[in-house]
C-alpha cells in the first residue's frame, strides 16, 4: 500500500543536485528568414512588398525547375519550395522570379555567420542559413540565453539588413524547433522545465528527422503530435520503426537530445563581397575595393588558423549575373600578399576580356587547412 509522507527536503540534498545542474547545457539555434529570396531582396531593395520566387531551372529550358524558396508574400498565396516553377507562374503571373545564386547567397552566409560567431561559445554551421551555438560558457541561465538571442538578431538586421528567427533550449533539439517556432523574426527560448509543455501540441513534422514516411506510419497509428508520439511505449515504437529510430523516437518526443555542438573545421571557403559606391568598369576603384576585401579575409582566416589554396574573384555586373575567376596555387598559402596579388591578377584579366560595370565585387579563399602553408609568392 503506497502511504505518502511529505519529508521537508533537507539543505544538503539542494546541495547535492547542483553538480547535475551544473551539466546543464544552453544551446542557441538561429535560422535565417526566407534566405535565399531575403538576400534578393536586400541586393534589389525594388522588388520588397512583391512576391519574390526564386527558381531552380532545370537543363531543359523554358519554365521547367521548381522553386527552391520563396518570399512570404508568395508563400501566402501558395507558392512554396518544391512546387514547378510553371505552377508558381500561374497563381502569380507577376511575382518576382528569379534564378538561384549561390554566389550571393554564400557571400551574405559568410557575413551573418560572422557576426553570430563573435557572440557564441562552440559554433557548428549546420547548412548556409542556420547554425547552432553551445552558449552555455557565455550566459548564466536561459534569461540570458533570450537576451544574448536578441542582441545577435539586432546585430544582423543592423549590419546585414536581415531577419532571422532564433530558439534557445537545454539541447540542440528543442534549440531547433524553438527556432522554428515563430517565423520570421521570432525569438523562443525553451527552458528545461518548460520542453514537455512547449513540444506536447506540436506535430510530428516538427521533429526534424521525422520525414513524410515516419509522419505518415505515426499517423496511422493515430499519432499526431509530439506529445502523442511521448505516450507509444518504447517496445510498440522498437517494433515499428527497429531499435535505432524506435529509441530515438522516444527519446526526441521527450525533447532528450545529447548529441553536442561540435565545431566544424575547414568549412570549405571563406568569402567576402562588397557593392561598389557606383557601378564602375574602373580597375583602380575594383583593385582598391578587392585590397580591402582581402585584408577582410586574411583577418578571418587568421582567426581561424587557417591556410587556403584558391583564391576567387567574384564580379557581378549590373545586370545582376555572377562571374567568377579563381586561381589555385601549386601549394598552400596564408599571408596577405598572395590573396591581393592572386586577385589582381584575376581581377585585370576579368577586366580586360569582359569591360563593362561592376555593380558588386568579391573575394573568397577555399580548399582550407589548418596553417602550415608558408609561401607569399603568386603562381600563375
Ligand atoms: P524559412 O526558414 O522557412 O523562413 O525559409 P527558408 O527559405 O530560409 O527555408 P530553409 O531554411 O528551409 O532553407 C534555406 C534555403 O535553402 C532556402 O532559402 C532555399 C534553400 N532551399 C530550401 N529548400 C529547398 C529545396 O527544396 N530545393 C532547393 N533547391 N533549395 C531549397
Ligand atoms: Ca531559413
Ligand atoms: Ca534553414
Amino acid at each position: 500500500m503506497p502511504c505518502h509522507v511529505y519529508i521537508p527536503t533537507p539543505l544538503f540534498l539542494i546541495w547535492m543536485s547542483l553538480p547535475e545542474d551544473s551539466h546543464r547545457r544552453i544551446i542557441l539555434h538561429v535560422d535565417m528568414d526566407y534566405f535565399f529570396a531575403q538576400c534578393e531582396e536586400r541586393e534589389r531593395p525594388q522588388i520588397k512588398g512583391k512576391p519574390v520566387v526564386i527558381c531552380v531551372y532545370s537543363a531543359r529550358g523554358g519554365d521547367s525547375g521548381a522553386v527552391s524558396t520563396s518570399n512570404y508574400e508568395a508563400r501566402k498565396l501558395g507558392i512554396k519550395a518544391g512546387i514547378p516553377i510553371s505552377r508558381a507562374k500561374k497563381i502569380a503571373p507577376d511575382a518576382v522570379f528569379l534564378p538561384v545564386n549561390m554566389e550571393l547567397y554564400h557571400s551574405i552566409s559568410d557575413e551573418v555567420m560572422e557576426m553570430i560567431k563573435n557572440h557564441c561559445g562552440i559554433f557548428e554551421q549546420e547548412s548556409v542559413d542556420e547554425t547552432f551555438c553551445d552558449i552555455t560558457g557565455k550566459v548564466s541561465d536561459f534569461e540570458e540565453a533570450g537576451i544574448l538571442a536578441q542582441r545577435i538578431k539586432d546585430e544582423i538586421r543592423q549590419k546585414a539588413g536581415l531577419t532571422c528567427s532564433a530558439g534557445a533550449g537545454p539541447n540542440k533539439l528543442v534549440a531547433k524547433i524553438a527556432s522554428d517556432f515563430k517565423k520570421p523574426d521570432g525569438l523562443t527560448v525553451v527552458k528545461p522545465g518548460e520542453v514537455l509543455w512547449f513540444l506536447e501540441p506540436l506535430k510530428i513534422t516538427e521533429l526534424p528527422g521525422v520525414g513524410k514516411k515516419t509522419g505518415d506510419r505515426l499517423n496511422e497509428l493515430g499519432v499526431k503530435t509530439i506529445g502523442g508520439l511521448s505516450k507509444l511505449s518504447i517496445d510498440e515504437l522498437i517494433r515499428e520503426f527497429g531499435q535505432a529510430k524506435g529509441i530515438w523516437l522516444k527519446q526526441a518526443s521527450e525533447g532528450i537530445d545529447d548529441s553536442p555542438v561540435v565545431e566544424r573545421e575547414g568549412t570549405e571557403q571563406i568569402g567576402r563581397m562588397t557593392t561598389l559606391k557606383t557601378d564602375t568598369a574602373d580597375p583602380d576603384v575594383i583593385i582598391e575595393a578587392i585590397n580591402e576585401l582581402s585584408g577582410d579575409v586574411h583577418r578571418k582566416l587568421e582567426a581561424r588558423k587557417l591556410s587556403f589554396k584558391s583564391v576567387t574573384f567574384v564580379a557581378i555586373s549590373t545586370d545582376f549575373k555572377t562571374h567568377t575567376r579563381t586561381h589555385t596555387l601549386s601549394a598552400v598559402a596564408k599571408d596577405l600578399d598572395t590573396i591581393k596579388n592572386t586577385a589582381h591578377v584575376l581581377a585585370k584579366a576579368f577586366l580586360d576580356e569582359n569591360p563593362f560595370p561592376l555593380r558588386r565585387v568579391g573575394i573568397r579563399v577555399a580548399n582550407l587547412e589548418e596553417k602550415k602553408g608558408q609561401r607569399t609568392l603568386v603562381e600563375f
